[in-house]
């Protein structure tokens, strides 16, 4: 049998968001954020739902941290509500917000996972918003005392810092295409945002080492590789500037001090930099942002296949024929993980790198006899831990790998409609059944490999994961 083996120690984990899962809107004295806000606006949210409730993990967070004890997991990566913390963005600290992170960690140390929080997963204090949201620097100025509120309080627990996921779904999907909120289609202030989201990364950076000298701090990037559709001069430009526009317009000023000049003259040329320039990149801002990191967060999804439109500029091709494809329309590519992790420690070579997000979205109602037989999924998940267990061999610093994600949740833009969940969570009494694939998963972190077998059944203690 073909089996890939991870090294003892590495760890296994499951994501999360707090919009995503948590709920209790109107408690513990939350206030509102900006996909409160941007759920609310007619014909945002592809099925009209809202993030009220979701999963209602302010509540069921026990339940659900024994869960992840019975997929014997060693991590969950989660994040922090600001407007739970911060209900106005700034001032006063709600500390009803901090107890909730406070018990949530406590509990995941008693049940020996480690606590491995974000602090930004997109949920912008609407007040924040309301004075410029990320396009204004005093945001990064703000995310800075949230950070201190957060870190004053857990940091005699919490040892691995995540400051921000995604920043540029942040600020290209929130400002730029307005598919995110708080939905602006302004090319110029996207770029403006994502600088500031660096911006508020590198402060924080400052900010958590001189509060909790043992952190160790990090950011989460989403990276697809970008590959010419065809070996032609205006393919293989098309790749080059995704790489930049998605990828290196990060990882470059992160790890080099300087955003990279090729995706800059491409911004240049399209007018999205009045002025000619960066005009908001203040003298220090990318010494800030370059500051060292103890480890990078990669998201894998899925690659970016690259071809021109009939206008000359670069444009997605749709998957290749025979291609499988997740229910968000997103090639099944799993080599593009292993390529993916190979070229940011060659180029990047940040000191360890996580998994911090990997997973499949598809729709499989439970069968006659109630299980949920998810075989693609299990086949996704097989095949990326197999591409990362390849990127191991190449030397690539890998220590953990964290699933997204523990439940069905609230997909953004596409409310419920997108399942990525081990579990099955039922919108009216918000009981969690098991998918296949969370025995499955089990079965990987127990044994810290991945064969070829057959997708796992419910074998194994019938009551497992009972709640
Ligand atoms: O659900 C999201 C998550 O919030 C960020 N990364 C991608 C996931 C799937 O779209």
């Amino acid at each position: 049998m073909n089996q890939s083996t991870f090294p003892a120690g590495f760890t296994w984990g499951v994501a999360t968001s707090a919009q995503q899962v948590e709920g209790g809107r109107h408690e513990g004295g939350r206030g509102e954020s900006i996909w409160d806000r941007f759920a609310s606006r007619p014909g945002c949210i592809a099925d009209g739902s809202t993030p009220d409730v979701t999963c209602d993990h302010y509540h069921l967070w026990a339940r659900d941290i024994g869960l992840m004890r019975e997929l014997g997991l060693g991590a969950y990566r989660f994040s922090i509500a600001w407007p739970r913390v911060l209900p106005l963005g700034r001032g006063a600290v709600n500390q009803a917000g901090l107890d909730f992170y406070d018990a949530l960690v406590d509990r995941l140390l008693e049940a020996g996972l480690e606590p491995f929080p974000t602090l930004y997963h997109w949920d912008l204090p609407q007040p924040l918003q309301d004075a410029g949201g990320w396009a204004a620097r005093e945001t990064a100025a703000a995310f800075v005392d949230f950070t201190l509120a957060v870190t004053a309080r857990l940091g005699d627990r919490v040892r691995r810092w995540t400051t921000h996921n995604e920043p540029w779904c942040a600020a290209t999907l929130g400002y730029e295409e307005g598919h995110h909120a708080p939905g602006l289609r302004e090319p110029a202030t996207g770029l403006r945002a994502a600088h500031h989201l660096l911006l508020s990364h590198g402060w924080a950076c400052g900010a958590i080492r001189a509060q909790v000298p043992a952190a160790e701090v990090g950011i989460v990037l989403i990276h697809s590789p970008a590959y010419p559709l065809r070996e032609t001069p205006g393919d293989r430009d098309a790749a080059r500037w995704f790489d930049g526009f998605f990828n290196r317009w990060y990882l470059d000023p992160l790890f080099r001090g300087a955003y990279p000049a090729d995706a800059v003259a491409d911004r240049v040329a399209r007018g999205h930099l009045p002025g000619g320039g960066m005009t908001f990149v203040r003298d220090g801002d990318l010494a800030v942002i370059n500051a060292p990191l103890d480890f990078l967060g990669l998201n894998y999804y899925s690659r970016a296949l690259m071809t021109t439109g009939p206008d000359g500029r670069p444009v997605a091709a749709p998957p290749p024929a025979g291609a499988g494809v997740t229910d968000m329309g997103w090639e099944v590519y799993a080599d593009g993980l292993r390529a993916a992790l190979v070229r940011v420690h060659r180029e990047y070579a940040p000191r360890r790198i996580y998994i911090t997000e990997n997973g499949a979205a598809y729709d499989d109602p439970p069968g006659t006899d109630g299980r949920i037989r998810d075989a693609r999924r299990i086949d996704y998940l097989r095949g990326h831990l197999r591409s990362a267990a390849a990127a191991l061999d190449e030397g690539v610093p890998l220590a953990g790998y964290f699933l997204w994600s523990l439940l069905d949740n609230f997909e953004w833009g596409y409310g419920f409609t997108k399942k990525f969940g081990l579990f099955a969570v039922d919108p009216v009494d918000q009981r969690r059944r098991p998918k296949d694939s969370a025995h499955w998963y089990a079965k990987v972190a127990a044994t810290n490999t991945v064969g070829d077998d057959d997708p796992a059944t419910s074998e194994g203690d019938p009551r497992a994961f009972d709640d």
